[in-house]
């Protein structure tokens, strides 16, 4: 009988005996090539995450588990798509029908921060130019409770879709602040940042698009409603919008410091 025998030479290693009756062979395994001596590549450096970082989703899991809550009026919609992305494969897409006086379709994060920046890529696939003077609807939000302290959207005056902000001193809604050195068009993405800073008195509230600062709030009471208990990414609160909405959003990031494109 033939057999394949591992013998336990202390050396050489990796010897192996063929036995057949009386005769046995020696095989040494053929020789691996010695590798030539590379120089080790300089690592490509990798983004960490920043220790700020409080939340992401790049939506590549195709779904929205990660998320705390998820709020869809009747008629809209909201999905993880392999259609339009921003990175990675897949992105989230947010969609109204344009049939009631305020619509919702979005993801929402529970948070616990006296400073937060929400940042997320945003695409509008559909229904800009808004039609009517005020149509507007929001991309992120920021929440204490039941109470809304700031959000970014798009909002249509005198003709035209702008960026628009606002934001709460005290009780009070302030606002809206459009941002006059940059337009908002459909079919291209754009880095969508929002950051609130909680102070009696000291209070800001900032945009930044594609990573340039283009809305700055100061001096106000953010301190009423306490900490952001919550972060809102994706197509909240439109009014008046008959055109029917469609919105993707990506790389949906909550951070203690600035992020940026
Ligand atoms: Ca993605
Ligand atoms: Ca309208």
């Amino acid at each position: 009988m033939k057999q394949l025998i591992r013998l336990h030479h202390p050396t050489p290693p990796n010897i192996y005996t063929y036995s057949n009756a009386n005769t046995t062979t020696y095989f040494a395994p053929t020789p691996s090539p010695t590798p030539s001596p590379t120089l080790s590549p300089t690592p490509t450096p990798t983004s960490t995450p920043s220790p700020n970082v409080v939340f992401a989703d790049d939506f590549e899991s195709r779904n929205f588990n990660q998320w705390t809550n998820t709020e869809i009026s009747s008629g809209e919609t909201a999905s993880v798509v392999r259609w339009n992305f921003n990175s990675g494969l897949y992105s989230a897409k947010f969609t109204s029908n344009g049939g009631a006086n305020t619509e919702d379709s979005y993801v929402s994060k529970t948070i616990g921060e006296s400073e937060v920046y929400a940042r997320a890529y945003f695409y509008v696939a559909n229904g800009l130019p808004l039609a009517d003077n005020s149509d507007r609807f929001y991309l992120t939000e920021l929440m204490a409770g039941t109470q809304y302290l700031a959000g970014v959207g798009i909002r249509h005056n005198n003709g035209v879709d702008k960026w628009v902000l606002y934001a709460r001193s005290g009780s009070s809604w302030i606002g809206p602040y459009y941002v006059s050195t940059s337009t908002v068009a459909e079919g291209q993405w754009y880095c969508v940042e929002l950051h609130w800073k909680q102070s009696s008195s000291g209070g800001v509230v900032e945009l930044f698009i594609n990573g340039a600062l283009v809305q700055q709030i100061t001096g106000l009471n953010t301190g009423t409603y306490g900490k952001a208990t919550s972060a809102i990414f994706g197509l909240s609160s439109a009014s008046g919008v008959q055109n029917e909405l469609e919105i993707y959003a990506d790389s949906c990031t909550i951070s203690r410091s600035y992020v940026g494109p």
